[in-house]
């Protein structure tokens, strides 16, 4: 199982904190009320799992005055800090746009917010900046969707200039919300085109919620891992629009199908840059053992698209044999690979069943008797 111990999992910060829809937002004893707590938390879920080391942050959520201090925390607590996600989808002045918008002064503000951005990726040695727009218009004729591309490709430009040698930018697409009608980035074509124009430490992140229905997510996988642009995931589920739920939950055999092109592609090998982030926000159950769920599924379904027995696949391929060929990826699939990854825990020292382990540890009784006063944190504080 070598492939299997390159796997790592990125954390994203605003899990921990209450979340919810635009109808309500929850919130659960022991939320963290800073950053320091919600790292303190996904350190607990790579201590039960051994597969989440990393940390991603979200600006201004998980802003603080010193983030080489923040740094040491988080090394302190055997994790390190990730992506830097910018944020310009919650300031009145984006209400037409940010990196898009008409008037040259929004824009500045826009492209000088991701300059910040990277200061911050400097001082918490984070390689990747993401960025996710909320740009788009909801009627016909609101904007000009082609003054608004080449807006979008200047103002990357200006930022792109300003990512280091080490580092990188990754775009991340979605079809549709908040806008309805058009949505700047909403496809890996337009990502595609975007930071291809800008240069090799311009990648595209995918999101697995942010596509239509029905999407062949792995076919995208696999050609923009052909094409060395796919730069990270969010990995999350959805059963009807991006509803951020646990990966794998919804559909395990689209996360197989997805594991398998990142296999196939490299994804896995020791030298890969492709970073493997959740983009998830639990809005009724319980946030830490939500996401050690999630890394979980992650690493069973790699585990059993690891178990697809590549050799007979390529004979079955070019043989002509559909069946065939279709029943050995169904047989990984239908693998019950939990037995051999308990023994995988087992002798790395880990909890064999890291859920019922959380369970039993105390953790989430002990925060919630400490974490009393403050303000939890919650998506979009
Ligand atoms: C947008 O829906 C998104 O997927 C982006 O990655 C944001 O940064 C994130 O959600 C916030 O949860
Ligand atoms: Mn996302």
């Amino acid at each position: 199982m070598t492939v299997l111990d390159n796997l790592q999992i990125e954390l994203p910060s605003w899990a921990f904190g209450n979340s919810g829809t635009r109808f309500k937002v929850f919130s659960t004893p022991g939320t963290p009320r800073s950053i320091e707590e919600k790292i303190a938390d996904a350190a607990t879920v790579h201590r039960f799992t051994g597969l989440a080391p990393v940390v991603a942050l979200h600006i201004p959520w998980d802003r603080v005055d010193d983030f080489a201090a923040l740094r040491r925390y988080a090394t302190d607590l055997g994790v390190t800090l990730g992506t830097i996600n910018s944020n310009t989808f919650q300031d009145d002045d984006y209400k037409f746009g940010s990196l898009t918008h008409t008037d040259k002064a929004v824009r500045q503000k826009a492209i000088d917010h991701h300059l910040e951005c990277i200061e911050i990726m400097a001082a918490t040695g984070s390689r990747d900046l993401k960025i996710w727009l909320a740009d788009g218009t909801n009627y016909p004729g609101q904007g000009d969707i082609r003054g608004r591309q080449d807006r979008l490709a200047e103002s990357l430009a200006a930022i792109y200039q300003h990512i280091g040698p080490d580092q990188r930018l990754v775009l991340e697409y979605k079809f549709f919300e908040p806008a309805t009608y058009m949505t700047d980035v909403p496809d890996w074509g337009t990502a595609y085109a975007h930071v291809t124009a800008l240069g090799d430490r311009a990648k595209v992140c995918l999101d697995t919620g942010h596509h239509a229905p029905g999407t062949n997510i792995e076919f995208i996988v696999a050609q923009l891992m052909r094409l060395a642009k796919l730069g990270s995931f969010d990995f999350n589920s959805r059963f009807y629009a991006d509803d951020d739920l646990i990966v794998g939950a919804a559909d395990p055999f689209q996360l197989f199908r997805i594991m398998f092109e990142v296999i196939r592609g490299g994804g896995l090998d020791k030298s890969s840059d492709l970073a493997l982030m959740l983009d998830q926000c639990h809005n009724v159950e319980a946030k830490i053992p939500g996401q050690i769920r999630s890394v979980l599924n992650v690493q069973e379904m790699t585990a059993r698209a690891l178990a697809v027995d590549t050799d007979a696949l390529t004979v079955a391929q070019e043989s002509g044999d559909v069946l065939g060929a279709n029943q050995i990826m169904m047989d990984a699939f239908y693998t019950d690979i939990r037995p051999a990854l308990a023994q995988w825990r087992g002798e790395r020292g880990l909890p064999t069943d890291p859920m019922a382990a959380f369970a039993e540890s105390g953790y989430q009784e002990t925060i919630n008797a400490e974490r009393i006063g403050g303000t939890q944190s919650s998506w979009g504080a």
